[in-house]
């Protein structure tokens, strides 16, 4: 058996992306916001239902443009999870803001919105919450705090595409929110990311941040960086998004199977399910608690590793063990150490539609011989 990685890239059919590469190279107009970049910005936004989705070259270009868009004062705190991949905080600290991490949720992983009211000064300009694996934040108490105290509600929502609670996309929460279409998301353009937001205004901002602040020839009205998708990119995405719900679906039934697996046994705790909320499906996440299932994390990693099945300890070590952040505010972790405790359990399983039954097998295996092993262990004392 090949091994088996946590991700796998969704790709269109080489004939068909050859015929838009034919396009671009015909036109010789291969970046900076052309054709098949604005054909791509078109269709999100009609997609999501949100009047500004701005193209990216990454999740964490669009992050810091979204940072940069909201104009925080220098040097202001911006609150977030300790529970998240490098990019969330490193985007707050390259825009010269300060990052300020509050405990999660135990039972979502997302941030807790009373940490966040605790870890609020006279310094705090945002919050960001990261829907992370797909789980989403409580949007309405973020938001309840946020507008109590004037500050700026952004969203990392890299693992939140095409997700929505009730009636309200990802994409419409908060001032801006931001998807990474990196190679390893539901949806990617191999490298790329976007900021959406319900404010009209918010389109200028995002579009001048991720081209350098130039307005005109003759204008460089705010500060940017070189954010912008290529042609490239965007016909990869315009061909992906065709068949990203028949992705979605295959990990749908991926989901019923691990879950089917995982039911069986106590310190093995599937990915929270949320009431009314249609999961992105970005993450199958695995909970093993050592004491109930006998066996730690890590552990269950190696095995599976052994086997070939690759899966990732996300998000483990959190920002606040890295050498550039230790020492800094850490709202409550004293008194509520759920990201602490949590990070040493977490397992996302490979998950796409690359993941076939005999893969399910070997996972089904592996847990059940540890399961088995730890029986024997207990019975012979
Ligand atoms: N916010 C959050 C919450 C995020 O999780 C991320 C990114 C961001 C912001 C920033 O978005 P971007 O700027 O990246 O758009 C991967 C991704 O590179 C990263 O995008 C993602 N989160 C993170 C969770 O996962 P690594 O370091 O784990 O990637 P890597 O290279 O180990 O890939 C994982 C597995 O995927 C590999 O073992 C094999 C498979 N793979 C990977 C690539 C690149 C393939 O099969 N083909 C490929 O081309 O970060």
């Amino acid at each position: 058996m090949d091994p088996l990685y946590v991700a796998r890239p969704l790709l269109p059919a080489m004939s068909d992306l050859n015929l838009l590469f034919e396009e671009i190279w015909a036109s010789r107009i291969v970046t900076n916001e052309a054709a098949m970049h604005n054909r791509l910005e078109a269709r999100l936004r009609e997609r999501l239902g949100v009047p500004v989705a701005k193209l990216f070259s990454s999740g964490t270009s669009a992050l810091q443009c979204a940072l940069l868009s909201l104009d925080l004062p220098r040097g202001s705190e911006v609150i977030t999870t300790p529970l998240t991949f490098p990019a969330t905080a490193h985007a707050i600290a390259a825009s010269g803001l300060e990052p300020v991490f509050a405990d999660v949720d135990p039972e979502t992983l997302t941030i807790d919105p009373r940490a966040v009211e605790k870890a609020i000064t006279p310094r705090t300009s945002a919050v960001i919450g990261v829907h992370v694996y797909g789980t989403i934040c409580d949007d309405d108490a973020l938001q309840d705090l946020c507008t109590r105290n004037g500050l700026k509600l952004v969203y990392d929502a890299a693992h939140a595409f095409l997700a929505r609670k009730g009636q309200t996309s990802t994409a419409a929460m908060g001032d801006v929110s931001i998807f990474s279409f990196h190679a390893t998301k539901l949806f990617n353009t191999i490298e790329g990311g976007l900021a959406t937001s319900r404010d009209p205004a918010m389109a200028e901002r995002l579009q001048l941040s991720r081209n350098f602040g130039i307005a005109s020839e003759e204008s460089v009205r705010q500060v940017g960086i070189n954010g912008k998708m290529s042609e490239l990119h965007a016909a990869v995405g315009l061909l992906n998004l065709d068949a990203v719900e028949e992705e979605r679906g295959a990990r749908r039934r991926l989901r019923a199977q691990y879950d089917e697996i995982v039911r069986d046994y106590p310190g093995l705790e599937p990915q929270v399910r949320q009431e009314d909320v249609e999961q992105s499906e970005q993450y199958y996440l695995l909970r093993v608690d050592p004491r109930r299932f006998g066996f730690s994390r890590d552990e269950l990693y190696d095995r599976l590793k052994a086997r070939g099945i690759h899966a990732r300890k996300y998000f483990w070590p959190i920002c606040t063990d890295y050498d550039c952040y230790r020492g800094m505010p850490v709202a409550s972790l004293q008194d509520t150490p759920v990201v602490e405790q949590a990070k040493t359990t977490l397992l996302c399983l490979p998950f796409h539609s690359g993941v076939t039954s005999e893969h399910v097998q070997v996972v089904t295996e592996v847990i059940e011989s540890a399961a088995a092993e730890m029986m024997g262990r207990s019975v012979n004392g």
